[in-house]
């Protein structure tokens, strides 16, 4: 996109023809939503809590107490004496970061190398855990890559069919919907939708499978049943590309048509006509997103995804592969960059002792810490939370994320970030997190910096400077810099590997170092990005040409490997108390808390409501109208919203978002239940009660 800048201003957004990625279209974010870059509450200096300068101590459960505006050096020495001090006295377990994936691949490059050079852990992680960890986990599984597998051109302009399960392109990745809408409409392909909600896409589908939510496994296995059964599998491809074929067989057999019809509640006919549709068209891509991921079954749904395209043979081509759209603007770099507790940066494996002794050696310093790093990994989004309300974490250094917001559970995460030692927060606004914060570090935006993202089709962009940050906030790679090297001064280290330095004069000498570590990132350079290349990772040197699909002759693990996966149950399911189930999402015009969209003034005239989808039937019930004050109560806590009766859900279900401030947030509802391999939380399904109330409670939106 292009920036139009006056006075310092960004004034208007364009696209641009040549854009590789997204050519003439933008989406209203894109379009409109850059106000938020100039708004007036933006964090312009360093802040930290009056007790921190007048001794530095916090009785545990004493409040925490006004802020004061501080200049940087006062507000950095604090942070890295913290650092120093909880290193010394907790270890390194005593500390852990959460990255951010709005932040550059060079800035979360930094922020993990803070975490396991400076402070000597591996509890680094970032909002991918809520979101796409099980696509991580399954597809290294399965594929031994956790990456999407094909590009979005070669899914639109290739695929001879498309299924698209629990994504809402539309409103989610409203660029690539309007791809995948042109290629229904220009190329007449089928399109299979499977959500439980009717989304705007269902409108262009041949076929909308509406499971109840929490079915996926078996909706999918069902399908794969029917394949089997007619003997529409790709009998070569799984001959001589696949391991796990005759147990897994097996392991169908009980997914009869009629069986999945009374888990799912899609008809047997539906379900017939869908595999029908799936195994005919060749190659046909399958794309998923938060409806597949965010579920205590998140990996086996993955896998189950896994085996159906080894099954149809529908992998290492264009217009086919497994599409698991990314969500934030650079969480595939974040992974990438090892913004996570099992893996350094390329996805090395943190319990691999070549991977340890690599990374020890690049980041060398004397004295050199005893141990180098743990052989463990480090803890999860919500692990590092829990931990730091137990003081198990001492310091939780949080960079662009809003855990106070987003994270499940919200009455129990507020209440572990109340009693947390010492949370510092860098951040464009003061966040619903910054009531929990001692420090608040001003970032830059993503218009006042430079640097990478990779988007989710693997393609590594720069992003230029076209605005200088307001008052004195500073990019966050040069945040981080200063913090590590006040924090190694303080220990007595000094840098002696050939990576180990802070010394970066821009994002560029970031970069080089990056492409020296992570070979999927070697061929990735400065002066090959200001050639205007943007190239899908891996590139392996300066001449490579990038990879744009995947598993083109083999898998990254050698031969695909199918895994069993069974149906199991949600974690919590509607019962006579709580009689409905929730499942929660986004809404076209906002994002996530709303911190930044909310700031947006053209974008809270299309939105600016925390409406909740109700059923005619389930309204009729309880007496609900169109546009009704409702409260909505779960085991866990209770939130308000605005009805918003529709059909778009199904009898039983009702749809809220997370946009809206504090008392209209369903995370109060929502639950912490994990999967069990991928730590995501499951977001999709729980149970609550919903009642009409008089009136909106008061407070501002
Ligand atoms: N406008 C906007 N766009 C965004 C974002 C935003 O906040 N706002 N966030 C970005 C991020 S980080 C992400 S991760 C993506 C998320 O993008 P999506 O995953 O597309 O968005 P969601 O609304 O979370 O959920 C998608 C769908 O899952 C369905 N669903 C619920 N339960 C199930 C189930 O059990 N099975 C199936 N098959 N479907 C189910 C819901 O009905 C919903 O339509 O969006 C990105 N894009
Ligand atoms: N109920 C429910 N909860 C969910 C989900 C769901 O579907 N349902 N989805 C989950 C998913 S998929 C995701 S990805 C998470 C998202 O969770 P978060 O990442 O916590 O959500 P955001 O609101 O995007 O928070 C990003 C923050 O970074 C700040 N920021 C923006 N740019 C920069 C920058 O350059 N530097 C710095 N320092 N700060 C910056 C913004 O002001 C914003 O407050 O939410 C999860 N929570
Ligand atoms: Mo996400």
């Amino acid at each position: 996109m292009d920036l139009h800048v006056r006075e310092e201003k960004i004034v208007r957004v364009s696209s641009n023809v040549r854009a590789p990625v997204n050519g003439i279209h933008l989406c209203v974010k894109g379009r409109y939503g850059h106000d938020f870059v100039h708004h007036g509450g933006r964090l312009r200096e360093p802040q930290v809590r009056r007790y921190l300068l007048d001794g530095g101590i916090r009785p545990p459960n004493a409040p925490r107490g006004q802020w004061t505006t501080v200049d940087w050096d006062t507000a950095l020495d604090i942070v890295a004496r913290r650092f120093a001090t909880a290193r010394m006295e907790a270890g390194a377990e005593g500390l852990g970061v959460l990255a951010s994936a709005k932040c550059t691949n060079e800035e979360n490059y930094l922020l993990q190398k803070l975490a396991r050079q400076v402070l000597g852990t591996h509890n680094v992680d970032h909002c991918a855990r809520l979101c796409h960890a099980s696509t991580v986990a399954g597809l290294s599984m399965a594929y031994g890559s956790g990456a999407m597998s094909n590009t979005l051109k070669d899914v639109a302009e290739d695929a001879a069919a498309v299924f698209v399960i629990g994504s809402n392109p539309t409103e989610q990745h409203p660029v690539f919907g309007t791809m995948l809408r042109q290629a229904v409409r220009r190329r007449g392909i089928p399109l299979v939708v499977a959500d439980p909600r009717a989304i705007d896409l269902t409108e262009f589908a041949a076929v909308h499978l509406r499971h109840r939510p929490g079915t996926n496994v078996a909706l999918l296995n069902g399908l794969m049943q029917i394949m089997l059964t007619e003997g529409w599998h790709d009998r070569t491809f799984i001959g001589q590309r696949t391991e796990g074929f005759e147990a897994w067989c097996t392991s169908l057999v009980t997914y009869t048509p009629a069986r999945v019809a009374q888990i799912t509640g899609v008809s047997e006919a539906q379900l017939f006509r869908a595999a029908s549709l799936l195994a005919h068209a060749k190659p046909m891509a399958v794309i998923w997103a938060m409806g597949i991921t965010q579920h205590t079954s998140g990996v086996l749904n993955v896998l189950a995804l896994a085996n159906l395209q080894m099954l149809l043979g529908n992998l290492g081509v264009p217009g086919g592969g497994v599409n698991p759209l990314r969500g934030q603007n650079n969480v595939q770099g974040a992974c990438d960059m090892g913004a996570l507790p099992n893996v350094f940066p390329g996805y090395l494996s943190v319990p691999d002792a070549a991977a340890r002794e690599l990374f020890a050696s690049a980041w060398a310093t004397t004295p050199a810490p005893r141990p180098l790093f743990p052989e463990v990994p480090g803890l999860t989004v919500t692990e590092m939370i829990g931990a730091a309300g137990q003081r198990a974490l001492r310091v939780l250094y949080i960079v662009g994320e809003n855990p106070a917001a987003t994270d499940p559970d919200l009455n129990q995460v507020k209440a572990h970030l109340d009693s947390a030692e010492f949370v510092v927060l860098q951040e464009l606004f003061a966040s619903n997190t910054a009531d929990f914060a001692d420090v608040l570090l001003p970032g830059a935006a993503w218009a006042e910096k430079c640097g990478t993202f990779t988007n989710t089709e693997r393609r590594v962009q720069p992003v230029r400077k076209v605005v200088n940050a307001p008052g004195h906030a500073r990019p966050d790679w040069d945040i981080v810099c200063e913090l590590a090297r006040r924090t190694l001064a303080l220990q007595g280290r000094s840098a002696t590997g050939p990576h180990a330095g802070w010394d970066y004069a821009s994002p560029d000498d970031i970069l080089i170092e990056i492409g020296r570590l992570c070979p999927s990132y070697a061929g990735i350079t400065p002066e090959r990005l200001s050639r205007g290349e943007s190239l899908h990772w891996p590139v392996l040197d300066a001449n490579h040409p990038g990879t744009p699909i995947l598993h083109v002759e083999h898998f990254s693990r050698g031969k695909g490997k199918f895994h069993v996966a069974d149906h199991v149950p949600p974690h919590e399911l509607p019962d006579h108390e709580y009689p409905l189930l929730l499942t929660t999402g986004r809404v076209l015009p906002h994002w996530h808390a709303g911190e930044m969209t909310r700031r947006v003034p053209g974008l809270l005239a299309l939105c600016s409501q925390p409406l909740v989808e109700i059923s005619p039937g389930d309204a009729a019930r309880l007496h609900i109208a169109d546009h009704d004050a409702l409260r909505l109560t779960s085991r866990r806590g209770e939130v308000w919203a605005v009805a918003h009766v529709t059909d778009r859900v199904p009898p039983g279900v009702v749809f809220g978002n997370f946009h809206f401030p504090d008392e209209a947030n369903v995370n109060h509802l929502t639950q912490a239940a994990l999967d069990p391999v991928a730590k995501i939380p499951e977001l999709k399904v729980c149970a609550v009660r919903v009642s009409r109330v008089q009136s909106f409670p008061p407070g501002p939106l």
